[in-house]
């Protein structure tokens, strides 16, 4: 198995924290998004939509992390994607709430355009706009996944076993290191992703991430949560 990816990306932390995590013996190909790695002919052979991470497995090309932490997981038969029909299907469900909602509007609609120069909006208008209803909408999300779906009795994003899901999400939340973001509000999402942070791989997975985006962008003048 072969992983195309770059970690500062936040699709590609997640897979590289789990396969760090489970020892699954995935190699790891660099594909690197500041030098332009991902728009060049050879990648987009392997992920025609030029975008990181992708993922080979012999003659099989995927792409999208959520498919790709699940292939994985299935592949080395971890209990981190569970084979229970009803155990599954709740965590294939946090994962698109993550990815539709909370992903949508926290990193596309109020982190990247503040990041990412092909983000931002031309018109001061626009990106304020932006910005501001996604940070409502963001709040409210973590409203509901504070009080509603972690709770204060589950250790994890589905009750209280370690899943995809977790890797998936954690990748999001890292997101709130480069925006300085106080989550005390939400105590539960805080509490989890204290649990995250405290893999043995954390601190290595992050480390280029930690490094290129979140130190340089320390003084960085970001609308606040
Ligand atoms: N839905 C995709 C998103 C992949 C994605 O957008 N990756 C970003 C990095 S986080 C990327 O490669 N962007 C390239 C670009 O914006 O040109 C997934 O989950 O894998």
């Amino acid at each position: 198995m072969k992983l195309y990816a770059d970690p500062i990306s936040t699709t590609c932390r997640p897979v590289l924290l789990f396969i760090a995590e489970s020892g699954a013996p995935v190699e790891m190909h660099l594909v690197e998004l500041m030098k332009g790695a991902h728009l060049q002919p050879e990648y987009a052979a392997i992920n025609p939509s030029r975008a990181v991470p992708a993922f080979a497995d012999e003659d099989m090309l995927l792409s999208e992390s959520s498919a790709i932490l699940k292939y994985i997981a299935d592949k080395i038969d971890s209990p981190a994607y569970p084979k229970d029909l009803k155990k599954r299907a709740k965590v294939n469900a946090m994962m698109d709430w993550l990815n539709t909602g909370l992903y949508r509007d926290f990193g596309y609609g109020f982190v990247y355009p503040q990041v990412f120069p092909h983000y931002k909006h031309e018109h001061e208008v626009a990106q304020t706009a932006t910005i501001n209803a996604a940070r409502e909408r963001t709040k409210k999300w973590l409203n509901i996944l504070d009080k509603d779906l972690i709770g204060p009795n589950s250790n994890y994003l589905v009750g209280n076993e370690l899943t995809v899901a977790d890797y998936f999400g954690a990748g999001i939340f890292s997101l709130t290191d480069l925006m300085r973001c106080d989550l005390s509000p939400w105590p539960n999402v805080q509490r989890w992703l204290k649990t995250m942070r405290n893999l043995p791989s954390w601190n290595k997975v992050h480390e280029d991430f930690n490094a290129k985006l979140v130190e340089p962008s320390k003084q960085a003048p970001f609308v606040m949560l």
